[in-house]
């Protein structure tokens, strides 16, 4: 049976296994994925991340109750790099996530650990596409605010939220400038907490600061008009009228379901404003582009390694050990022999790599 075709007619099950062939990377998942793709392209990726115990989690699962009441199928993607094995924090988000269980019209997933964080979010992209191309209209996507993996992860989503919670630790510096540049949407959670007015004046000035120059939409080359980033509490930073949009701030109680509609606004304003200033389009087609780069890169790196004498790149390879060869120099020179093979004896060089494949 065709498991893409089952997917695509909402077979849970399938779906289940087809994330597995995903995430493991087979050439099964890899086949369905090409099936599906047509079908992709539909929701709305939303990622959400910051440091441990902000309370993501705990804010998926309210704002995915919210989506479920406005009729929105919805998944949810655990990513956490830090932790090797899918036991402990997964395993509380899931307990947490109580509430969710038992709603066909809800999916959760938990991204194993392995390999590098490349891989990961290589994985992490097939997952979301299947849940995607599967119909589910709201895709969220925890990451552990903590590296350059999260920010590879966050370029996958149209919408990111970057969590704040007051009292974990009390050096505002521990924001990282990094993790606000990704965020379209800042929340900060545990609102019930004392020192909730300093972190969020703290936040406020940091993105004051980082905005005017960092977040200029440019239409058609030149520079959109400025509006002003300060106004009345509660009105200050939202998106204006014209093609910019400057991210607001957002408090919430999650473990009370508080600030939750509130937040859930800000996100369908983000959603529009995508649309409507076109930023949708340019970073679907952004990320579709590096998609495609990379999977050229891996492919014409197996076309080279096909085509390459083991014996001649060994030789290279000494010549760059003693410093007779660049580099440069040696790869000119892998490509120029590889060049030759291929013009020489396409017919032999076919052979060679045939047996090599059947080894
Ligand atoms: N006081 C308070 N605690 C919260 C709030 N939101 C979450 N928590 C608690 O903070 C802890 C970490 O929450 P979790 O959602 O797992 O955070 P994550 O690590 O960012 O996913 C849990 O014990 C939650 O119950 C909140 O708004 N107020
Ligand atoms: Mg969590």
């Amino acid at each position: 049976m065709n498991l893409a075709n089952s997917v695509l007619e909402g077979d849970r099950l399938s779906l289940a296994r087809l994330l597995t062939l995903v995430e493991n990377k087979t050439t099964d998942g890899r086949t369905a994925l090409d099936a599906l793709f047509a079908h992709t392209g539909k929701a709305h990726l939303i990622g959400v991340t910051g440091a441990p115990g902000t309370g993501k989690s705990s804010l998926v699962s309210q704002l995915a109750l919210h989506f479920r009441k406005e009729g929105k199928r919805v998944a949810i993607v655990a990513v956490d790099p830090s932790s090797p094995f899918t036991g402990g924090a997964v395993l509380g988000d899931r307990v947490r996530m109580k509430d969710l269980s038992g709603d066909p019209g809800v999916f959760i997933r938990s991204m194993a650990s392995r390999g590098s964080i490349g891989g990961l979010a290589q994985a992490t992209a097939g997952v979301v596409q299947v849940f995607d191309a599967a119909g589910y209209e709201i895709i969220m996507i925890e990451t552990v605010g903590a590296g350059q993996s999260e920010v590879d992860i966050a370029k996958l989503a149209h919408t990111t939220l970057v969590v704040e919670a007051p009292g974990l630790g009390d050096d505002i510096q521990a924001i990282k400038a990094g993790i606000l540049e990704i965020a379209d949407i800042i929340v900060i959670n545990k609102a019930d907490r004392p020192g909730i007015e300093s972190t969020e004046k703290a936040l406020k000035s940091m993105l004051e600061l980082a905005h005017p120059t960092q977040r200029i939409f440019l239409h058609h080359g030149a520079p959109a008009p400025l509006p002003h980033p300060k106004s009345e509490e509660g009105e200050g930073m939202k998106e204006s009228k014209s093609n910019t949009w400057f991210p607001p701030l957002q408090r919430t109680i999650a473990i009370e379901g508080k600030g939750i509609s509130e937040l859930a606004g800000h996100i369908a304003k983000h959603d529009e404003y995508l649309h409507r200033s076109g930023d949708w389009a340019i970073r679907e087609q952004a990320r579709l582009r590096s998609e495609l780069d990379a999977a050229l890169q891996s492919a014409l790196m197996d076309q080279f390694l096909e085509r390459l004498s083991e014996v001649h790149f060994h030789q290279i390879m000494d010549q760059v050990f003693a410093r007779n060869l660049s580099p440069a120099e040696a790869v000119k020179a892998l490509m120029d022999g590889n060049m030759a093979a291929s013009r020489g004896s396409k017919l032999e060089s076919h052979e060679t790599s045939k047996t090599r494949r059947t080894k």
